[in-house]
C-alpha cells in the first residue's frame, strides 16, 4: 500500500463510514425479506465495576463501525433504511466517563441517517413489523426484542450465513486497514528481532511488540501473542510467554495488532543470538521454500486445500533430504506422516476476525479426510488469507505411542528425537488474491535468512 494512503487513515483506524454504508447495503441485498437487527456487544463485568477491555462484535464493526458498547442496528430492506440505536447515557455516566456522542454526532461520525435511543426501539419495530412476516435478529437483539417482533418468524442463522458469505470479500477499505495493521506490526517484529537477547524474557519481547503497535495508536492485538523460545515453538498456541531465551536457539513470534478490527496475523523465527546455525538453517530454509511457493500459487480458482497439499510435499521432500522420513512423497502425505512435522493447515481467511469467515456454506468444498482441513475453498478475488507453513518438533508427536507404530517405517523417530529442543520453525504473511496475476502480500517483514540475520544485528 503506498504511504500516502496509510496516512490518511486515522491514528486508530475506523472503517470508513461509507464502506459500512456498503456493507449494510449488501446485506439488505441478501436478506430482503425481512426486518435485521443486529446487536453491539455489551461490556462484560470481570469484578464489581470493572469490566474486561471492551473490543466490538466483528459483525457489528463490519456493518456499523462503531467501536463502543451499548448499540443496535435496524435495517428495514423494504425502505431501505438504516436505524442505529444509541444507549441513552446520563450525567452519572458522564461524569465517570467524559463525553458521549449524542443522536446529531453520532449520525456525522459513523454516516447513518437516522439515530435513535434504545428505549426507542421497541415502538419502532411494532411499527415496521407490520409490513413483514420474517426478521433476521441476532441471538442478543432477539433475546431482548422477542415480543416487539410479534408474529415474525426470526432466521438468525441465515443471517449469520449472509454476514459469512459477504465478510469473506474484502473491499478496498478494508484491505487498507489490514494493510495498516500489518505496517505497524511489521515493526513491532523488527522491534522484538532488533531487542532479543540471550537471558531475557519471552515476555519482554511481548512488550517490545505490543509497546510498538501502542505506540501508533493500535490498542487491540489480534490475539494473544506466541512469544515461544527452544523448544516452546513446537506448541502451536504457546501462551505463557515467561521462559528465558538461550543463545543458539531459535524465538518463535506469532503476533500482530488489529486496526479497526482488522487483525494482522504475522509469524516470524529468528535466531536468538542472531545468526543461524547450520541445521536451523537447514529446517528454515524448507519451511521458506514452502511458503513462498504456495504465494506465489495463491490465485483466484486454486483451492485452499491444494495449497495446503503443495506445502506438505514441499515440506516431506524437505524432511526426507534431512533423513526425518523415508519413502515415497505421497505415501508420506496420504499415510499423514508429514503430519508428525506439519500438524495444521496451511492458513486461513484474515479479517475481522483472525480466524475469519470461512466464506459461508456454498463455498464449503469438503476436503479429503486424510488432509483434516477446515478451510477448503476456491480462493476469490478479494479473499485474504494467512500462509503459514511450518516444521515443529513436538514431543506430544514425537512420542505418541500409536503414531509411532503407525509410522515406523516412514518416520525416524530417533533422530526426531534429538531434535526435541530445536522447538519449531513457522513463517506466516497476510496475503491478498487479486484478480489477475500474483498475490499482493501485505507483510514486510525480512525473512531470508540473510534479512532476517541482519535485522537481529541491528543494534549489536
Ligand atoms: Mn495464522
Amino acid at each position: 500500500m503506498p504511504a500516502d494512503m496509510i496516512k490518511l487513515l486515522s491514528a486508530n483506524g475506523a472503517i470508513p463510514s461509507r464502506d459500512c454504508a456498503r456493507h449494510r447495503e449488501a446485506l439488505r441485498r441478501s436478506l430482503p425479506d425481512g426486518l435485521i437487527l443486529v446487536s453491539g456487544g455489551e461490556e462484560i463485568v470481570r469484578n464489581n465495576d470493572v469490566h474486561y477491555a471492551f473490543r466490538q462484535h466483528s459483525n457489528f464493526l463490519y456493518l456499523a463501525g462503531v467501536p463502543e458498547p451499548g448499540y443496535r442496528l435496524l435495517l428495514d430492506p423494504r425502505s431501505g433504511q438504516d436505524i442505529l440505536f444509541i444507549p441513552r447515557i446520563d450525567t452519572d455516566h458522564r461524569v465517570w466517563l467524559g463525553h458521549v456522542a449524542g443522536p446529531a454526532e453520532t449520525k456525522r461520525r459513523f454516516g447513518v441517517a437516522e439515530v435513535r435511543f434504545q428505549d426507542e426501539l421497541p415502538g419502532i419495530l411494532a411499527k415496521l413489523r407490520k409490513r413483514y412476516r420474517l426478521c433476521y435478529a441476532d441471538p442478543q437483539a432477539w433475546s431482548a426484542t422477542r415480543k416487539e417482533f410479534g408474529t415474525l418468524v426470526n432466521k438468525t442463522e441465515k443471517l449469520a450465513e449472509a454476514l459469512e458469505t459477504l465478510r469473506a470479500v474484502k473491499t478496498p477499505g478494508e484491505i487498507e486497514l489490514l494493510g495498516r495493521a500489518n505496517e505497524v506490526s511489521a515493526q513491532g517484529h523488527l522491534a522484538v528481532m532488533r531487542a532479543a537477547r540471550p537471558g531475557m524474557r519471552e515476555y519482554e519481547l511481548q512488550a517490545e511488540f505490543e509497546a510498538v503497535c501502542l505506540r501508533r495508536g493500535l490498542k487491540h492485538q489480534g490475539y494473544q501473542p506466541i512469544v515461544a523460545a527452544g523448544r516452546n515453538g513446537a506448541v502451536l498456541h504457546y501462551h505463557h510467554n515467561h521462559d528465558v531465551l538461550r543463545a543458539r536457539e531459535l524465538l518463535l513470534i506469532d503476533a500482530g495488532a488489529e486496526c479497526g478490527g482488522y487483525a494482522a496475523d504475522i509469524t516470524r523465527t529468528f535466531p536468538i543470538g542472531g545468526r543461524f546455525s547450520q541445521r536451523q538453517k537447514d529446517i528454515y530454509s524448507i519451511v521458506l521454500d514452502a511458503q513462498k511457493q504456495c504465494i506465489e500459487r495463491a490465485r483466484p480458482g486454486v483451492l485452499s486445500g491444494d495449497l495446503h497439499l503443495h506445502a506438505t510435499r514441499v515440506l516431506a521432500e524437505g524432511l526426507r533430504h534431512l533423513g526425518f522420513l523415508k519413502g515415497s512423497i505421497d505415501e508420506l502425505v496420504l499415510s499423514g506422516a508429514v503430519r508428525i512435522f506439519f500438524p495444521h493447515g496451511i492458513g486461513h481467511m484474515l479479517g475481522l476476525d483472525v480466524h475469519d469467515s470461512l466464506g459461508g456454506k456454498r463455498r464449503q468444498i469438503p476436503a479429503p479426510p486424510h488432509l483434516r482441513l477446515r478451510f477448503n475453498a476456491r480462493l476469490e478475488p478479494g479473499f485474504v488469507i494467512t500462509v503459514e507453513p511450518g516444521i515443529y518438533f513436538n514431543e506430544a508427536l514425537i512420542r505418541h505411542k500409536q503414531l509411532r507404530r503407525r509410522h515406523k517405517g516412514r518416520v525416524d523417530f530417533s533422530r526426531a528425537e534429538k531434535f526435541l529442543d530445536f522447538g519449531g520453525v513457522r513463517i506466516e504473511d497476510d496475503i491478498v488474491i487479486r484478480p489477475f496475476g500474483r498475490p499482493l502480500n501485505l507483510t514486510r517483514v525480512p525473512k531470508e535468512t540473510a534479512a532476517v540475520e541482519a535485522a537481529c544485528r541491528k543494534a549489536q
